[in-house]
């Protein structure tokens, strides 16, 4: 029985992970490292530094820690303000129509996302109402594919992991989840995210007739 429902942020709520993808590759860019859509798919819902990594890998580079960091910060640095400039409107369609049925049927509403910046964004689009429970990259050690995040959300909402459905847009994000005993939905495309219990195109497309088919089995 669902009982609670984590949403992750970025590319789940609102679009941010647009975002992250021009920040990474301006960064890309400046270290002549080739750096295409499909490649930002490994770097969604895993942490800043993780992806600093994999960019390094996927430009067959090696950075002292030092280096690494700064160059983080460097990227993190043009997301904030990338995030800075967004508006309200910039939340996905039928986001919060959903998260009010969802509220009106009992269920509790919690945000999981492995952002350090996910407190900022939630207050820039006035958001941060609509979660009972928000946990983030600040208040945890092990991210995403890791279950810590979706674990320490349900601890804090008071509902057992299996009844919790999460959804997601990162492979990483699905991984986490379901190693977590949760069930998923994915955001975007099957063939990406074909790990999912489920999978649809936006987060606004879910209905209550899916949510009492995951109740049904
Ligand atoms: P930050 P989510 C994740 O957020 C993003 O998907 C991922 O691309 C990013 O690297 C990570 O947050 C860390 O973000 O650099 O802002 O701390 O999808 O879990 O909401
Ligand atoms: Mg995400």
């Amino acid at each position: 029985m669902i009982k609670a429902v984590i949403f992750d942020l970025d590319g789940v709520i609102v679009d941010t992970a647009r975002y992250h993808f021009l920040a990474w590759k301006r960064l890309a860019d400046e270290l002549g490292i080739k750096f295409t859509e499909e490649d930002n798919e490994r770097l969604k819902g895993v942490s800043r530094i993780r992806s600093m990594e994999i960019l390094m890998e996927l430009g067959g580079i090696t950075l002292s820690q030092y280096e690494k960091e700064k160059l983080a910060n460097k990227k993190n640095t043009w997301f904030v303000d990338y995030v800075e400039r967004m508006i309200p409107e910039e939340i996905y369609s039928g986001v919060r129509v959903l998260i009010e049925k969802l509220k009106e049927r009992g269920i509790h509403i919690a945000l999981a996302s492995s952002s350090k910046n996910a407190r900022t964004v939630l207050h820039l689009l006035h958001i941060q109402n609509l979660f009972e429970v928000v946990t983030d990259g600040t208040m945890i050690t092990h991210s995403k594919p890791d279950p810590e995040i979706f674990l320490l959300a349900a601890e804090k909402l008071g509902i057992d992991p299996k009844d919790c459905l999460v959804f997601e847009d990162a492979e990483a994000g699905i991984e986490g989840a379901l190693a977590a005993g949760m069930l998923c939905v994915g955001i975007g495309s099957q063939e990406q995210l074909f790990k999912a219990h489920k999978v649809i195109r936006h987060t606004g497309d879910f209905t209550m007739e899916m949510l009492d088919e995951f109740n049904a089995v």
